[in-house]
């Protein structure tokens, strides 16, 4: 809402999945043009960038917040479009996110209990409300696309990964040192770091690296540390993340279709996830992921045009 030339405002509610937080702009921002979610990012990228910083970036917000807009649903049969976005850009979906957001719509009174469908840049997905206030969400068609690729990680030699889209681009990576997932944090972001630039020079699309190994929680099968796009870690399991786990899962017959998979994050959130295939032939799934967000900040971003950092550093 626009209170003046120089001031405008933006409602927001903050909530966080498993630890990640998602910050979604209920009232205010940009009228974007074009006739898939896509585009209408394409438009929000183009001519509105300043809005993305002003909402997740410093002075208000932080390196590791998700934004999520709302937009208008094409389809009468989805509640609404999402466009993710985080400090450096946008995201073709978000689990922890859509969790998120099924959070804050069921605690401004929009939805109860019951399935819901969301448009997103990657595609449709639907997210099931739940008595409990648990959410799953059936993300967007997921798959592997390559087994044992070799990498050559600076500092570390050559290691071995599978790449997955899942909404997001992921290399997976298995822990290859006993402990590597109990190492400092500012360690497991160095070495993801030097694997994702090993990564894209064979695999440019690749933007989030996923180490994963053994848990932690006696009840969990894996436990990840996932480094996303913007230089940050993903304090929960990462809904995407999990879905391409599934993917890696389903392809090596590892996993039977509606078992349950507990994924656990490096702060010891969990996710409970299982998929069902679309393809065989292809390895083609849907990933299903259960779980929780909290509402905890509804509040007004202010913009004011005398303000130099109104806009975002
Ligand atoms: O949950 O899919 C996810 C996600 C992607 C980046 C941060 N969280």
């Amino acid at each position: 809402m626009t209170i003046s030339d120089k001031i405008q405002t933006f409602r927001v509610i903050d909530s966080h999945t498993g630890g990640e937080p998602t910050r979604t702009i209920v009232d205010g921002g940009p009228e974007l043009s074009g006739s898939t979610v896509a585009e209408r990012l394409e438009c929000l990228r183009t001519q509105h960038d300043g809005f993305r910083r002003a909402i997740v970036n410093e002075p208000r917000g932080s390196e590791v917040m998700v934004g999520a807009y709302l937009v208008p649903a094409f389809e009468p049969k989805n509640h609404c479009g999402i466009i993710f976005f985080n400090n450096v850009g946008y995201l073709g979906m978000c689990g922890h996110g859509t969790i998120g957001v099924v959070a804050t719509l069921a605690f401004l009174g929009e939805i109860g209990p019951g399935l819901h469908r969301f448009e997103t840049v990657a595609g449709d997905v639907t997210a099931m409300l739940h008595d409990d206030q648990t959410v799953t969400i059936e993300n967007v068609p997921s798959y592997r696309s390559h087994t044992g690729i070799e990498l050559d990680v600076e500092g570390v030699g050559i290691i071995q990964a599978d790449i997955a889209y899942s909404g997001n681009w992921f290399c997976l990576v298995q822990a290859f040192e006993a402990g590597q997932l109990d190492r400092p944090i500012p360690h497991l972001l160095e070495l993801t770091h030097r694997i994702l630039q090993a990564c894209r020079k064979v695999h440019p699309q690749v933007d989030h690296v996923e180490l994963f190994g053994e848990p932690k929680n006696a009840l969990a099968n894996s436990r990840n540390f996932v480094l996303c796009p913007g230089g940050m870690y993903d304090r929960s399991p990462c809904g995407t993340g999990a879905s391409a786990k599934l993917a890696c899962l389903a392809a090596d017959s590892k996993l039977a279709e509606g078992e349950i998979w507990v994924q656990e994050s490096i702060i010891g959130s969990c996710f409970q996830c299982s998929y069902r295939w679309i393809d065989r032939q292809n390895g083609t799934i849907t990933p299903s992921i259960t779980g929780r967000a909290f509402v905890n900040g509804d509040s007004q971003i202010i913009a004011d045009s005398a303000d130099p950092f109104a806009w975002g550093l």
